[in-house]
């Protein structure tokens, strides 16, 4: 049978030190039940963007600008619905990895869909995003895509401006402000939906196999449960020479 893993314990710790450090063990990723659908979201741009604070600014609409950006959590687990359906997401923020200007396969494997950021009062971002879109599409050429333009709160003149990078790659495109919130219910709702779309229709090869391996799991989890005696039996017991019809 099948062993049954516990997620693993989610660790907090933290010290009274003027940088502030929370880490965080990542828990084991969410997988699809007969009752919910999950999917995995991604947040991607260089340091210092605000990826994490719009995520949390998301998932717990606060903002806590007094607190350091070294956590090193990397999985924001969300529970939500749409249109009835339980959906379990998975946001994957980055722990730091991203001043190295390059996220390990992992963070895209299996990502169904993907935030990216910059940040509009530094043109270095923006120029950045090129690099970051190119090694999203070598991971993951189909996944949906939202372009985001984060802290417009410093300068909102700034939403005047257009940025061609969403125009010429075909990604909708959204200013955003984790500080006052501007649209940042809406860009993750919208990433929710777009990854809920993708899975529904994706032909992803690996896609196509993780679904069947998922499925394989499930049957096994169903097999009767056999007593020790039961299985001594079926380990020991001759092939059936006849075979009924
Ligand atoms: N003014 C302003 N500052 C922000 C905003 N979002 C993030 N920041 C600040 O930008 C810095 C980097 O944010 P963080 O979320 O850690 O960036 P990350 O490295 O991309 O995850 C922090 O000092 C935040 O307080 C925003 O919308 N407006
Ligand atoms: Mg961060």
């Amino acid at each position: 049978m099948a062993e049954v893993v516990a997620p693993s314990k989610i660790v907090v710790s933290s010290s009274k030190s003027s940088s502030r450090v929370l880490k965080v063990t990542a828990e084991e990723p969410s997988t699809d039940s007969k009752d919910s659908t999950s999917i995995k979201v991604i947040c991607l741009g260089d340091s210092a963007v605000g990826k994490s604070k719009l995520i949390e600014r998301f998932l717990e609409d606060q903002y806590k600008p007094q607190r350091q950006s070294t956590f090193a959590l990397t999985l924001y687990k969300y529970e939500t619905k749409v249109k009835g359906q339980k959906v379990l997401v998975d946001f994957w923020d980055t722990a730091g990895q991203e001043r190295f200007n390059s996220m390990h396969s992992s963070y895209y494997h299996q990502a169904h869909a993907c935030v990216l950021v910059f940040d509009t009062t530094r043109k270095v971002t923006y120029k950045n995003l090129g690099h970051w879109y190119e090694e999203l599409r070598q991971h993951r050429p189909d996944i949906p895509c939202i372009l985001v333009g984060n802290k417009i709160d410093v300068d909102y003149q700034v939403t005047k401006r257009s940025f061609k990078f969403a125009r010429a790659n075909h990604l909708p495109f959204f200013f955003v402000s984790a500080s006052d919130g501007t649209n940042v219910v809406k860009v993750f709702r919208e990433s929710i939906k777009a990854a809920l779309l993708y899975k529904d229709s994706s032909t992803d090869f690996l896609d196509e196999v993780m679904r069947e391996l998922e499925a394989m799991d499930d049957l096994s989890s169903v097999q009767p449960v056999l007593t020790k005696e039961e299985s001594a039996i079926n380990e020991h017991s001759e092939p059936s020479s006849s075979i009924d019809t």
